[in-house]
């Protein structure tokens, strides 16, 4: 009766890695807000991505999204202070938010802290998680650091937050297990229940498949509107 499986041959070739994430796949660009008055209406769950300019919010987006050039990829970092939305083909958005690590000055900084950026966070009903992605090869910054407070004091119950360790392509696999534990341990006090930290490479696709459980979660309400109308 308990004849062994015979276990499936390895393939030669790279192992199978999710070229996307399928609610994402047809993600396409709506707007570039600025103001309160920009946001488009909520369509279903908002996955926001923030973060340190430079540190693969664009990239990150356009793997997850398996299309180049999504969100564009920029060779200006701190450029950018408007939030680009794109919309989900099941209803809902993803939101690359402007990069909070080039302010030039305390008063820019406190633009990115304060204004529509604010409005968002606190008051979007939609957002059902956000992306933190940091360079796995550093330590949180300062500002990654304010950011999880700051969004912590604006409301009771914070969106989950998936830490996302990108660049682990630049990591070999026992660094990346020592960078995982080290990170892990320093932001223990900031970790919320339903945070998730997972190891990334935009260049790779490496960890794909753990973001891919965490974003299945976090859009379960898309899925059951998708399941409910036979799509
Ligand atoms: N090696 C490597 N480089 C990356 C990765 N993600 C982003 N980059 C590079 O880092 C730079 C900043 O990426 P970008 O997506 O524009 O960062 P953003 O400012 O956070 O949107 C670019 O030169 C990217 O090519 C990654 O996973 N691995
Ligand atoms: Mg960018």
């Amino acid at each position: 009766m308990s004849t062994p499986r015979p276990t499936p041959p390895r393939s030669s070739s790279t192992p199978a890695r999710l070229e996307r994430i399928n609610a994402f796949a047809s993600a396409a660009f709506v707007k570039s807000v600025v103001d309160r008055e920009g946001l488009p209406p909520e369509s279903g769950p908002e996955i926001a991505f923030a973060g340190r300019s430079n540190a693969g919010k664009s990239s990150s987006i356009n793997r997850l999204a398996g299309q180049t050039r999504l969100a564009y990829a920029s060779k200006m970092p701190g450029r950018t202070r408007e939030l680009n939305f794109f919309a989900l083909r099941g209803g809902g958005h993803l939101v690359d938010l402007p990069g909070y690590g080039f302010a030039r000055t305390p008063r820019d900084k406190q633009r990115v802290w304060t204004g529509v950026i604010e409005d968002y966070f606190r008051e979007r009903a939609a957002l059902s998680g956000i992306v933190l992605v940091l360079d796995v090869r550093h330590a949180p910054t300062d500002l990654d650091v304010q950011f999880v407070q700051w969004l912590s004091r604006l409301g009771v119950d914070r969106p989950p937050v998936l830490w996302l360790l990108n660049k682990a392509d630049k990591l070999t696999q026992s660094e990346r297990i020592k960078a995982r534990n080290a990170f892990s341990a320093s932001v223990e006090p900031l970790l919320g229940d339903d945070d998730h930290i997972v190891l990334f490479s935009a260049a790779t696709g490496l960890g794909m498949k753990e973001c891919d459980a965490v974003f299945a979660n976090w859009l379960t309400p898309l899925a059951e509107n998708a399941a409910t109308s036979g799509d």
